[in-house]
């Protein structure tokens, strides 16, 4: 690669690490529509200003670069997300946004022709849903699939609705929705990614496959609040047990069924550690290779749990455009394809427009984690594996 791009990259990389970094963990809280959040979209302004790029923010909040002209159609689109789970990792999301901006630093080194195909870099709002709950929220309203009404009255836990954490961020909630003229005029989206468990081997570079269907559930459950000194075990109404019980349960069921179910965040009222709780609400993150085994799968966590259970979002099995997907794997010379457990704002696009993803190696597999790491070289060999998918689609 041209020790310029190379360099471009390391700077976009030293440039974002220190945002929105909580120091305790050394992970990172860039929830969307924080100050974090703000300074991750305030950077990528930059990126695409002084590349001279058509800048604009669609009507749910995406940022979008374009190289070329926006209204020609038949775009090819390149992206990611900046925002992060709770002290998550430096790599899920921005290593695609910085690999599109440095691919498209190597086309142009390159003077790679693009026939008027315009070339687009996106960075979609709060992919992870760790602040209202539901993943890929900007993605989804774009393509329709969740309903502007329902995201708007999404709370965090603080009770912010997001239509005014939108707003108070400078973006109108009100111009939400399917954007259908934005999805007319893409004619391929391609996310580079690092890939979020250890399946790469020796490859720094794969494919992706397909998503595994996977949903988010809340789990109520209801019990009294009295004196952890003075009520006898036998008069107690403790949610605490059957929660308990239930992330056993899941567990073990997800173990018979070759799936996996997930209890990472609770809330406990009154929270007291000399009261026993009034209620416990849980939610579950569940996913498997096939949509039969996680509809059972989740069936039975449910029925067994005795809770109050709302499903709060869910994205069916993805499988990648057939011919978009052998293209970039012949092209990338017989990389690996592979499936990913994990959901990403390319597995919404895929419903609307051909879609695509590549994965850079994580040497440990560790994601959603500050620990997560992907070695320098193969981030580079991730971006000239972009720069000459997207030279061939152009
Ligand atoms: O949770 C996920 O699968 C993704 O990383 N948003
Ligand atoms: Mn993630
Ligand atoms: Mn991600």
């Amino acid at each position: 690669m041209i020790d310029q791009v190379e360099e471009n990259f390391r700077g976009m990389w030293r440039e974002l690490l220190p945002v929105g970094r909580y120091e305790a963990t050394g992970g990172y809280r860039r929830h969307a529509w924080t100050t974090a959040d703000g300074e991750c979209r305030a950077w990528f302004r930059e990126q695409a200003l002084k590349r001279g790029l058509t800048y604009e923010v669609d009507r749910n909040g995406n940022q979008w670069a374009w190289y070329g002209d926006p209204a020609a159609g038949d775009a090819i689109v390149t992206g990611s997300h900046l925002d992060s789970v709770p002290d998550g990792g430096a790599y899920d999301g921005p290593l695609g946004v910085v690999s599109a901006f440095a691919a498209l630093d190597a086309l142009r080194e390159r003077g790679t022709a693009t026939g008027g195909r315009p070339l687009a870099i996106v960075n979609f709002g709060d992919e992870e849903g760790a602040r209202f709950g539901v993943a890929c929220v900007g993605s989804r309203l774009m393509a329709g699939v969740l309903e502007p009404g329902h995201a708007r009255a999404l709370r965090d836990q603080d009770g912010v609705l997001l239509g005014d954490a939108m707003e108070r961020a400078g973006h109108d909630p009100f111009a939400i929705g399917r954007d259908d003229d934005r999805l007319g005029r893409i004619g391929a989206y391609v996310e580079l990614h690092v890939e979020q468990g250890r399946n790469l081997g020796d490859a720094p570079v794969g494919v992706a496959s397909a998503i595994w269907p996977h949903g988010r559930w809340r789990f109520d459950f209801h019990g009294e609040a009295n004196h952890a000194g003075t009520t006898r075990l036998e008069d107690r109404r403790d949610p605490m047990l059957a929660y308990a019980a239930t992330v056993l349960n899941a567990r073990e069921q997800a173990r018979l069924a070759g799936a996996l179910a997930t209890f990472g965040k609770i809330s406990v009222e009154p929270n007291g550690t000399n009261a026993i709780a009034s209620r416990v609400t849980a939610w579950l993150d569940s996913r498997a290779a096939d949509s039969d085994t996680l509809d059972m799968l989740v069936k039975e966590i449910i029925e067994q749990s005795g809770a109050e259970v709302t499903r709060e979002s869910f994205t069916p099995v993805v499988e990648f455009d057939r011919p978009l997907r052998d293209r970039l794997a012949a092209r990338l010379g017989g990389v690996p394809v592979l499936p990913t457990g994990a959901g990403h704002d390319a597995g919404i696009l895929a419903s609307a427009v051909p879609t695509a993803m590549l994965f850079v190696r994580n040497p440990t597999g560790v994601s959603h984690s500050p620990a997560e790491h992907a070695e320098e070289a193969d981030c580079l060999a991730g971006v000239t594996a972009l720069a000459s998918v997207l030279e061939d689609l152009l």
